[in-house]
């Protein structure tokens, strides 16, 4: 049979297959391999022994929390306490690219800006949509943006996640910042990473991308994966254009005519820089 790894609590799997659960342990075969199975793994297994038979190929695989075959990251990103960061947003959205997996930025706190502030963020929001990334700002329009997908959530702490979590899923019942600093414990109370499914779509209840960095990538891959980096190299001089100082740059034209944003220009630059 195949089916799914939803949960793994040290050497016990739970597989779904077909709407029902199954408690496996992975073939002594695969520490001889070095291969581990993670949650989010297709897997193939025998259900009469409780054990897994092997992991079918992944898409792509994070670290922390450990976490295979995702399709989506919804960036949670605060427009106000924590102020609207635009360096962690673009640097998480070009780390999730070059992980193939699709970014969706969804917007909290949008309630708490005056008008004067929200014409502000207003802008920020448009480009980011206009140049071509998934845009939500509302628990329902999430839900249809991620259903039928594996998603996993990232974002500053304090941005809005465990909220979003409880919106999207009450029974979850996550603690949000008051309700932890009550009990005085620690932010992160999980200690195992599950997969819940909710309204046809499975979300990782643990924060994706713990460690934001760049790490591995080379400067090429940074500029393939910013979209308007990317989308635009087509129209410069030359073909391997790092849009740094070369002649017939078309992206250094676009930021001269505050068509590419300052903003998403020096996080490009400070990024490439290293
Ligand atoms: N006003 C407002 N507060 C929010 C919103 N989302 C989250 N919060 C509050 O922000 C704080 C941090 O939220 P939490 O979900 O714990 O953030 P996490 O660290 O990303 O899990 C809590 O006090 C929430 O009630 C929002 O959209 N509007
Ligand atoms: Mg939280
Ligand atoms: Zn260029």
């Amino acid at each position: 049979m195949t089916g799914r790894i939803i949960k793994n609590i040290s050497n016990d799997y739970t597989i779904e297959s077909n709407g029902k659960l199954y408690i496996c342990k992975p073939r002594g075969k695969f520490r001889l391999d070095d291969k581990t199975p993670l949650v989010g793994d297709i897997v193939s297994f025998d259900e009469l022994n409780n054990y897994i038979i092997d992991i079918l190929p992944r898409k792509n695989e994070l670290i922390r929390p450990s976490i295979a075959n995702i399709d989506m990251a919804i960036i949670v990103t605060s427009v106000k306490n924590p102020d609207f960061d635009t360096v962690t947003l673009d640097k998480t959205l070009t780390i999730t690219s070059y992980n193939n997996i699709t970014p969706i930025i969804y917007f909290t706190k949008l309630d708490l800006l005056n008008d004067d502030e929200y014409q502000q963020i207003k802008k920020y929001i448009d480009y980011y949509q206009h140049i071509g990334y998934l845009i939500s700002t509302t628990p329902d329009d999430l839900l249809k943006k991620i259903n039928g997908l594996t998603v996993v959530l990232t974002g500053q702490s304090g941005a809005g996640k465990s909220t979003l979590l409880n919106k999207i899923n009450p029974s979850l019942k996550l603690k949000t910042a008051e309700i932890s600093m009550a009990l005085g414990r620690g932010k992160h109370t999980t200690r195992h990473t599950e997969l819940f499914e909710t309204a046809g779509s499975y979300i990782a209840d643990t924060p994706g991308f713990s460690k934001i960095d760049l790490v591995g990538m080379s400067n090429i891959d940074i500029r393939d994966n910013m979209k308007e980096m990317f989308d635009n190299l087509q129209y410069c001089k030359y073909h391997d254009c790092m849009h740094l100082s070369e002649d017939g740059c078309h992206v250094i034209e676009l930021v001269q005519k505050k068509e590419i944003l300052a903003s998403r220009y020096n996080n490009y630059k400070n990024f490439i820089k290293r």
